[in-house]
């Protein structure tokens, strides 16, 4: 069933709490202040922008700007009329872009001076706009321009976030406004955010930890926003004395408790840190626990597909090592590979499974792709390997899908050996792309090369090649030439046994 209002638009509820006056924004680096009532006059300044393109109802937007608070307004206001935002990373290369443009066919592409200079070279067969968005639009506070927010469908899309998805290449997961709203709702009483919160924000905007949580969330509270351009721990922590919740991956926290001042007095005024996106070592939240004299990360989990699923308590107890418990819009079930639910029994810890949900922030499907990571009762299939512990929280303990996890980023290793072989293909013959672990990442990208030549090419020019064409933490941090590749007997490369002779 369909409904067209504007009360279903996600901007309406992104700024329905907040009194107008309240501080949405601090931004450090330009010692700015910006209130919800400017933040709104300007994206009204960016969505009077927009509409001269006179593009269809919902059309799909691609942006591919930097971190900071224009690629917000413009984020923001896509949204209030009505288009669908797809935000990509700003370092992906130009095999990374043709691929979203072709898959995406967005009406318009809002990208860099420095990538528009370029796309021609870059993007083929391309219909849609194209804008940079060089000169800030000015707040004119006096006169402002009032656009209505526009009316949509409950379950019209609001956002495409490309992931890896548990198969294959990236896709586009179609997350609905209905399913953004649903999650707000869970984490804002599950996390007791309000206006009093200030919300430290230094993770990347075009993830959903980064954007439904640390930002959509942080405006839902009515609550304000520290925006960092990037997390570096020098700059980030001394606002920890003015702050009250941070979100990062495991990563941002096995650095801060490296940093050598992050002690008890450090922590100033957070009363929550939150890690997800990877698992968190049990070192790390035991490191984290003693240099702050107390304080438990609460670990929850996700994907882009379903928005954030399970959470530790806020109030409860944090149980070390697991993800928590459903939040309340979402229904779980551990299957065996015959399908067969493991149910939990209280006491007892259980079989392993792959972790499966349902419910409202579960994406619609994959934009253009049939739904395969659903099962035949509607079942999202995660792909990830987990098992309820004796009290009924959930372990996530692997992975099926042949991905690996570096400080949060997720890194597909067919992806990464496809483009690999495209260099001088006469000289490689074959490449594994594979994880190991890392103190710092939890994981970084290996690749075993075969090539038979007497002369080889050179390691650091093949990171060259690859320099321009994907992002940088897809490129493996370390080559090895290997004679063949261990292969199972349907020729299946096994990147389990590589792991294993990597890290003897
Ligand atoms: C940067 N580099 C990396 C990574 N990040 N290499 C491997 N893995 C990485 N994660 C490389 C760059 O390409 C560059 O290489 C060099 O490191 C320095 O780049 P810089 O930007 O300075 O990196 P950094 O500041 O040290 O970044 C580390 C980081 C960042 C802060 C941990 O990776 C990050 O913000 N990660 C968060 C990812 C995230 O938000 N994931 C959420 C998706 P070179 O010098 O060679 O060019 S998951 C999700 O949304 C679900 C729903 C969920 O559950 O949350
Ligand atoms: P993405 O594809 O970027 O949306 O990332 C989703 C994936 O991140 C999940 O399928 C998990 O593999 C991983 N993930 C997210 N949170 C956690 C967590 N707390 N522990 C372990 N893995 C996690």
């Amino acid at each position: 069933m369909t409904h067209n209002n504007s009360d279903n638009n996600l901007y309406k509820h992104l700024l329905k709490t907040a009194q107008p006056k309240a501080i949405a924004f601090e931004l450090p680096d330009e010692q700015q202040i910006l209130s919800y009532h400017q933040l709104n006059h300007v994206v009204d300044q960016y969505a009077r922008v927009l509409l001269q393109f006179q593009l269809p109802e919902q059309s799909r937007i691609l942006v591919q700007l930097e971190k900071n608070i224009t690629t917000i307004y413009i984020y923001l206001a896509v949204i209030k009329l009505g288009y669908t935002l797809i935000p990509i990373n700003p370092s992906y290369g130009h095999t990374e872009i043709q691929y979203f443009i072709e898959d995406a066919e967005p009406a318009l592409f809002i990208c860099t001076d420095a990538v528009a200079k370029q796309f021609n070279q870059i993007v083929k067969n391309y219909n849609g706009a194209l804008y940079t968005p060089e000169q800030p639009v000015t707040l004119v506070v006096d006169n402002p321009i009032n656009i209505e927010t526009k009316s949509v469908d409950v379950d019209a899309i609001a956002v495409i976030i490309y992931t890896s998805g548990t198969t294959g290449k990236s896709k586009g997961a179609m997350l609905t406004h209905a399913n953004f709203i649903a999650q707000l709702i869970d984490l804002k009483h599950a996390w007791k955010i309000n206006e009093q919160d200030v919300l430290i924000h230094a993770l990347p905007i075009f993830h959903v930890h980064g954007l439904a949580l640390n930002l959509f969330l942080g405006l839902y509270s009515g609550a304000t926003i520290k925006l960092f351009k990037r997390f570096d721990c020098d700059e980030v922590v001394p606002h920890f004395q003015k702050a009250t919740i941070f979100m990062g991956v495991p990563t941002m926290y096995n650095r801060l408790i490296n940093s050598p001042s992050f002690n008890r007095t450090a922590v100033g005024s957070i009363r929550l840190f939150l890690s997800g996106s990877a698992p968190l070592s049990i070192q790390t939240f035991e490191t984290f626990y003693t240099c702050t004299g107390g304080y438990e990360i609460l670990e929850r989990y996700g994907m882009s597909e379903t928005l954030i699923t399970l959470a530790n308590p806020y109030e409860g107890h944090r149980r070390i090592g697991t993800v928590g418990i459903p939040l309340p819009s979402i229904n779980i079930n551990l299957i065996d590979p015959t399908g067969t639910p493991i149910n939990f029994l209280a006491g007892q810890p259980s079989n392993i499974g792959e972790l499966v949900c349902k419910g409202k922030t579960v994406m619609k499907g994959y934009w253009k792709k049939q739904d395969i990571s659903f099962d035949e009762n509607g079942w999202f299939k995660t792909g990830d390997l987990a098992m309820w512990d004796e009290k009924g929280y959930i372990k996530i303990v692997g992975r099926i899908k042949e991905m690996i996890i570096s400080g949060g980023y997720k890194v597909y290793p067919q992806e990464v050996e496809h483009v690999i072989l495209s260099f001088e293909s006469h000289h490689i013959e074959e490449v594994a792309v594979f994880g190991v672990p890392d103190t710092d990442l939890g994981e970084r990208v290996i690749a075993a090369l075969v090539c038979n030549a007497t002369e080889k090419p050179n390691f650091e020019d093949i990171k060259c090649f690859l320099k321009g064409k994907l992002a940088g933490y897809k490129i493996p941090k370390h080559f090895f030439w290997i004679n063949e590749l261990p292969k199972n007997a349907m020729g299946k490369v096994q990147r389990n046994v590589l792991y294993s002779s990597y890290c003897l």
